[in-house]
């Protein structure tokens, strides 16, 4: 197969006035229904198509159109673009850090092999992509605190080596092939109505169900560890923002987005205020701390908020009571 390098040929895509039809794929993720309602409410429900290898539940099923979408197979990729005449994609297929290390043949061919043909597809049909990164693309000899936009990038994970693959591929496309390659660096996303699989942040999430459901939590990161943190609802606030902003107000194709930074100690002690009987105790997961270690404390976002406009809403005692409602509104 063969990327065209014609820069017209991406002008044939879509009208500005026309809704996109936008295609999600690795749906079933942490991130993927919440994106699809955002863009549905947006777009209306049939202009945005879930994907993913997995079965759908079924609230999820009769919610809009769910199709199935291996991203390692080309010519399946290739035919869902054609045939629902894609002009959006959100690429959130990927192993998340902690699974990674466990898996790193799997790592490699989803997060590396996967993106190259996402890429192709999407600069072959013209596509405005969107690819998530992290705070996972920096690694021990990035500053920690804050970390830039741009500074040394030498993860130790492969999730984090092939999220600096894919910014920097993104970015080669961009230049290379005219393609409209859009990409954030998110920090740890909190969520009440979805769970994450295999990440080094999934704690902050976890924490708020066994809270709820057994009054204790037993951290796999040691109570120091400081990361940067974001409630779903910004995440995919900022994440429709960049995919919408202007293309000249963006200096660059690979943006920092933070809300606020914590520690297990602190968010305990905060989630302590509302629940006091909580109890927490810490057994390190030593591969989990590693790479924590090796992360960003704070994250520097001040580009996203100079131009384009980036505002978090949700600070740490907004976010737990955000959490607590919902949860225990589930539980009644
Ligand atoms: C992980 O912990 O692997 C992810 C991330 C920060 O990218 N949540």
């Amino acid at each position: 197969r063969q990327v065209t390098s014609d820069a017209s040929f991406h002008s044939v895509s879509f009208s500005e006035t026309d809704h996109p039809k936008v295609l999600i794929t690795g749906g079933l993720g942490q991130l993927g229904v919440g994106l699809a309602k955002m863009l549905r409410k947006k777009f209306g429900k049939n202009n945005v198509i879930l994907s993913d290898i997995r079965k759908p539940p079924s609230s999820v099923f009769h919610s809009g159109p769910f199709i199935y979408s291996d991203i390692l197979d080309y010519k399946n990729l290739r035919e869902i673009v054609v045939n629902n005449r894609i002009t959006w994609l959100f690429h959130y297929s990927a192993l998340l850090s902690a699974v990674g290390e466990a898996n790193v043949a799997l790592a490699r061919s989803v997060n590396i092999t996967g993106l190259h043909n996402i890429l192709d597809i999407a600069a072959e049909h013209g596509l405005r992509l969107f690819v998530p990164s992290t705070i996972g693309a920096f690694g021990p000899s990035s500053p920690r605190n804050p970390t830039p936009d741009l500074c040394v990038q030498r993860p130790r994970t492969i999730y984090g080596v092939s999220k600096v693959h894919a910014e920097l591929m993104g970015e080669y496309y961009h230049h290379r092939y005219g393609l409209d390659f859009r990409c954030l660096r998110y920090p740890g996303i909190i969520s009440a109505d979805s769970m994450p699989g295999g990440g080094t942040t999934d704690y902050a999430v976890q924490i708020f169900h066994d809270a709820i459901k057994n009054g204790k939590f037993e951290c796999n990161l040691r109570p120091d560890t400081r990361l940067p943190m974001m409630y779903i609802d910004d995440c995919l606030r900022a994440t429709l923002e960049v995919m919408e902003a202007p293309i000249d107000t963006l200096s660059m194709r690979t943006y920092n987005i933070n809300a606020m930074s914590f520690t297990p100690e602190e968010l305990a002690q905060e989630l302590q205020k509302q629940m006091p009987e909580l109890e927490v105790t810490y057994d390190v997961d030593h591969v989990r701390q590693a790479i924590a270690d090796s992360w960003p404390m704070n994250f520097d976002d001040s580009n996203a908020r100079k131009e384009w406009g980036w505002k978090h809403d949700y600070d740490l005692p907004e976010l737990i009571q955000t959490m607590l409602n919902y949860l225990s509104s589930e539980t009644r």
